[in-house]
């Protein structure tokens, strides 16, 4: 009834100024047709999708909005201390079926559409979602809105709202070609925009200082501002009366245009000023884990983390004493891309609000807190002195005063040791003098995570020993996790509503309830419902596939997924490998094809535009397909499928649908992993190394129900000191020997030899990422898999104990460790 639901469920003054409507078909109807008509001006007769859509959105919004008012009251009135978690990227997905779910407004939706003629799923397919980010880190950053939400945690998401979003990949003759993704082209319903809260903010120019009674001030002089305007997007959380906030800052120019020069003729020229300064919110980098140190960029990282410090303390009273900030705010840094934060909150504490520097460090060392997302030593960003210097001024002469105090204190403990002080140096002199931003993030952080158990543990002894030594305080662990609503209940309706039979419908804010599984795997009539479940789930996933791509999993097939963007140290060349050889070794006569297990293997995976080798590992996947889906001597019993543009959408189909989860990377070097987590939740067992949070979800599940395979990472150490020699055990492997051959004899890309040159001779000669010195244990791995699979009412057990002991994956408990470890950032239900 409308008076106990969540949405309803507060004190009637708080929705008095706003009117929710009323909580019923006929409510939702009439909304949804006032919407359409009012603010979409059209009839219903004559509406378009994209008409219905936007009304859709806009009603769903309706119901959310009284709540939304209100937790922004809250915060502002409450003053607890908050979570800003600052983040360059949001991954967010489609935003509809989300809300609709949180809200618990899908039946009333469905049911209500319905009566106007108006098939929702249709609306649903319509939205374009945001894809604000490149690929874990973003995604990651959406969890973390959705699970803060849930929990009731005061934070506020502060990110950029980029005009073009991750490209949409698109294929010729098998190779990535990039378009722009124009989401915002039919319109979008979910932001806010708030112009009259933008922000100023500056750039370039010098800095001078003067004397203020004895003590010194600086003024920076800037160049040239550009405005940050807020656009706010409802977090809803899960039906829970609770609506968080995310703000993304969009970048206009300060001035229209110099009418002087408009007028004397000189169009281009007057509207120059405007182009440059809002090309800062225009795209997303697609560049991951491998930063481009490209101007605009870091033009990019300042614009946001500024409009958001100068956001938050606004909402502060006007009579707040700073000393008492750390009591207020957490700045969550989520790797390096925010850290120019710290001098930022350093020059308007000292600068601008006239504090003494010592007790505006003390201060700024307790309202940072820095999350590392990577162990690649390359992707560790720095910024070369002279474009800091240039860009930001101020700022450069900030970050020298820190590290010549942190030095200080280095030399006050360990002596004059120069080597020492050079490797820890936050100025790095070669081979250009640049800033090492997570050395800066390691100092000024009050906290330093990795997002794994043993990322964390190689990050202390790899990435940043010296900091781990003399900071050990700071160095912790919150190992990732993802958000049930989304990868389960949206994603997965038909093992929702299964465990919703199983276990009651708690799981889904309390996912440690899914322990309560693990009987059901011995239940011979729950196994038949979860393999049919399983077998919906395919059936769904090739009506998405056939609709968008024309294509199919087999019938019958061993669905095994590969999806993560694509990266050397991934390697999906691995899976590429394999693939290869169980091909050659049918066609060559040495096995019978009958003796292949049927399997579809599926790929979704975008490489950055400037990745070279990424991009011929792309047109390799592509040229395999061609050859082994047309070969008839395969017989159908091993496909290969790459739909293009993997994005978080096509991710809600898949995932639900695979058997079998690749997590191969180079042990040692993914950080964490997130789709792990997601596809062992939705019951795909997983073939996998010793990597990230693999190792996690090995220890959970049991040995029994993870095909664990390769070199751990102290045995990759080993290897790399020995000398590692990647020819040698190209020809003391037959097997490997023949699949590599095959590619280089241009079999797969018609007798053209050159093509995939470059990937045979970076494997035999190079092979960074150890992929052949692993080959052999890989394809050993997937024997057992096709002998597990063979035995399909074992494989589902062990699928069902994959879900029922992974709930530690939820993104909830990353959330609560976070708050335990790092925040202190109590909920406020
Ligand atoms: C990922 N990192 C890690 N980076 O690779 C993955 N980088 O192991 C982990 O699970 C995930 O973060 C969440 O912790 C990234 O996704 C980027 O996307 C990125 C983007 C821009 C610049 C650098």
């Amino acid at each position: 009834t409308a008076a106990t639901h969540p949405l309803h469920a507060t004190h009637p003054l708080a929705l008095a100024p706003v009117g929710a409507p009323p909580l019923t078909v006929d409510g939702f109807v009439a909304q949804f047709l006032h919407n359409l008509n009012y603010d979409g001006g059209v009839t219903l007769s004559a509406s378009s999708t994209n008409d219905r859509y936007l009304a859709l959105a806009c009603t769903v919004r309706d119901y959310l909005m009284a709540r939304w008012l209100e937790d922004q009251r809250a915060q502002l009135q409450h003053q607890a201390k908050s979570v800003c978690y600052l983040s360059a990227e949001y991954l967010l997905g489609r935003q509809l079926d989300n809300d609709l779910i949180a809200s618990g407004l899908a039946e009333i939706a469905t049911e209500a559409l319905a009566t106007c003629g108006i098939d929702i799923a249709e609306l649903r397919g319509h939205e374009i979602e945001p894809g604000l980010g490149n690929g874990g880190l973003g995604r990651l950053a959406a969890c973390f809105v959705d699970s803060l939400a849930t929990l009731g945690v005061p934070s506020t998401g502060y990110g950029i709202r980029y005009e073009y979003g991750i490209f949409r990949q698109t294929f010729e003759d098998g190779q990535q070609v990039e378009q722009p993704d124009a989401w915002l082209a039919l319109g979008s319903p979910w932001e806010f925009p708030h112009p009259e809260q933008a922000q100023t903010i500056s750039f370039g120019g010098a800095t001078s200082t003067s004397d203020d009674a004895g003590v010194t001030r600086t003024r920076w002089t800037p160049a040239w501002t550009v405005h940050a305007v807020p656009y706010n997007y409802m977090v809803p959380g899960f039906q829970n009366g609770r609506v968080n906030t995310l703000r993304l800052w969009s970048a206009v120019a300060t001035d229209a245009f110099d009418l002087r020069i408009f007028n004397a003729g000189d169009y281009e020229q007057a509207v120059r000023a405007q182009t440059f300064a809002e090309n800062i919110s225009k795209v997303l980098y697609p560049e991951d884990s491998t930063p481009q140190g490209k101007e605009l960029r870091l033009q990019q990282q300042y614009f946001f983390v500024a409009a958001s410090i100068a956001d938050f303390l606004d909402r502060l009273p006007a009579d707040f004493d700073l000393a008492r900030l750390p009591d207020r705010v957490i700045f969550q840094l989520n790797d390096t891309h925010p850290v120019i934060a710290v001098p930022e909150l350093m020059r308007v504490l000292v600068d601008e609000r006239g504090m003494d520097w010592d007790a505006a460090w003390a201060i700024a060392q307790q309202c940072f807190a820095y999350t590392c997302h990577t162990l690649l030593p390359e992707a560790l960003e720095v910024w070369p002195v002279e474009l800091l210097g240039r860009l930001l001024p101020r700022h450069l002469e900030i970050v020298y005063r820190i590290n010549e105090e942190f030095l200080a204190a280095v030399r006050a403990r360990y002596g004059d040791d120069e080597m020492r002080i050079r490797d820890m140096s936050i100025i790095a002199e070669f081979p250009e003098r640049s800033v090492r931003m997570a050395y800066l993030a390691a100092v000024a952080g009050s906290r330093v995570n990795g997002v794994a158990e043993l990322h964390s543990q190689l990050l202390r002894e790899r990435v940043l020993p010296a900091f781990a030594e003399f900071f050990p305080q700071k160095f912790t662990n919150v190992t990732n996790g993802v958000t049930p609503r989304r990868f389960l209940r949206l994603a997965n309706p038909g093992l929702s509503a299964l465990l919703t039979e199983a276990l009651g419908d708690g799981w889904v804010t309390d996912l440690d309830r899914l322990r309560g599984l693990e009987p059901f795997a011995e239940d011979p009539s729950f196994r038949a419902a979860f393999a049919e479940v399983k077998a919906a789930n395919k059936r769904r996933l090739n009506d998405v596939l056939q609709a968008r791509d024309g294509m199919a999993v087999g019938d019958g097939h061993l669905v095994d997924v590969m999806v993560k963007r694509l990266h050397e140290y991934k390697r999906q060349l691995l899976k590429v490998l394999h693939v290869v050889s169980s091909y050659e070794s049918v066609v060559s006569g040495r096995i019978p094809v009958s003796a292949l297990q049927p399997r579809t293997v599926l790929f979704g995976a975008k490489a950055a535009p400037g990745y070279t080798m990424a991009k011929r590992i792309i047109h390799l996947i592509n040229a395999v397909g061609s050859v082994v889906n047309t070969d008839p001597r395969l017989d159908g019993r091993l496909q290969v499928l790459f739909p293009p543009n993997y994005n978080v959408t096509l991710a809600e189909s898949v995932i639900p649908a695979a058997d079998l989860s690749e997590q191969i990377s180079l042990a040692g070097k993914e950080a964490s992993g997130t789709g792990n987590m997601k596809f062992a939740l939705n019951g795909a067992l997983t073939i996998g190394t010793d990597d990230g949070a693999n190792v996690e979800i090995r220890e959970l599940v049991g040995d029994d129900n993870f095909f664990l395979f390769g070199m751990a990472e102290p045995e990759v150490d080993r290897l790399d000191r020995a000398g590692y020699r990647p020819s040698e055990v190209y020809q003391a492997d037959a097997e490997l020997r023949r699949a590599i051959d095959l590619i280089a004899s241009g079999a797969l890309s018609g007798g053209d030899r050159s093509v995939f040159e470059p990937i045979v001779s970076n494997l035999l000669y190079e092979d960074r990422f150890m992929v052949l010195a692993d080959f052999s244990a890989y394809v050993a791995a997937q024997a057992r898999v096709d002998a597990a699979y063979a035995d399909q009412d074992a494989w589902t057990r062990s699928a069902i104990l994959n879900v029922a002991r992974c709930g530690f994956f939820s993104s909830d408990r990353s959330i609560r460790d976070y708050i335990d470890r790092i925040w202190h950032t109590p909920p406020t239900l």
